[in-house]
């Protein structure tokens, strides 16, 4: 089974500015426990960070075939790009999204996602441990369709 994990926007700088909001983890901390858990539960995970839309919307649109499930942390482009929505849907790839921070505990721009309307569903608020719930229940949302 093969997993595609998708970091957005500024998701790069994760413990190297605003540890006060995001912690002082790295993003390479995260993709390192992440394929430590994938490991453990005999998975394929392949990471991908991007700072650009479009490149999100083709990798996604690339994963059709390749991947089984995919997690995504859109970043900010959770509130603005309906490009990523129908990436995400038209793919029909289960997805999982997730968010480091509670984003309905913060500003009010962070409450709306355009993506929860086509994922499978939304794991927030539990630091990087959200990454690894994100895994385990896209693994568990994984069809039967494996790609080995
Ligand atoms: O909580 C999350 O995971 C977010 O997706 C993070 C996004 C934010 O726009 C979303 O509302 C919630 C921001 C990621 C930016 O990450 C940074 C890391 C270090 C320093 C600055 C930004």
């Amino acid at each position: 089974m093969k997993i595609l994990v998708v970091h957005g926007p500024n998701l790069n700088l994760l413990g190297k500015r605003e540890p006060e909001i995001y912690g002082n983890f790295t993003l390479d901390d995260i993709n390192s426990k992440m394929r430590e858990l994938g490991q453990e539960l005999g998975v394929d995970v392949s990471f991908f960070q991007s700072n650009h839309e479009g490149e999100m919307v083709q990798k996604i649109q690339e994963a059709m075939g390749v991947f089984d499930a995919i997690v995504i942390n859109p970043g900010a482009y959770t509130h603005t790009s309906v490009a990523l929505r129908d990436a995400i849907s038209s793919t029909g790839i289960p997805t999982v999204e997730t968010h480091i921070s509670n984003i309905y505990r913060r500003e009010e721009f962070r409450k709306h996602s355009y993506i929860s309307g086509v994922a499978v569903g939304q794991i927030a608020g539990f630091g990087p441990d959200s990454y690894l719930l994100a895994l385990r229940a896209a693994v568990g949302q994984a069809g039967d369709g494996r790609k080995k």
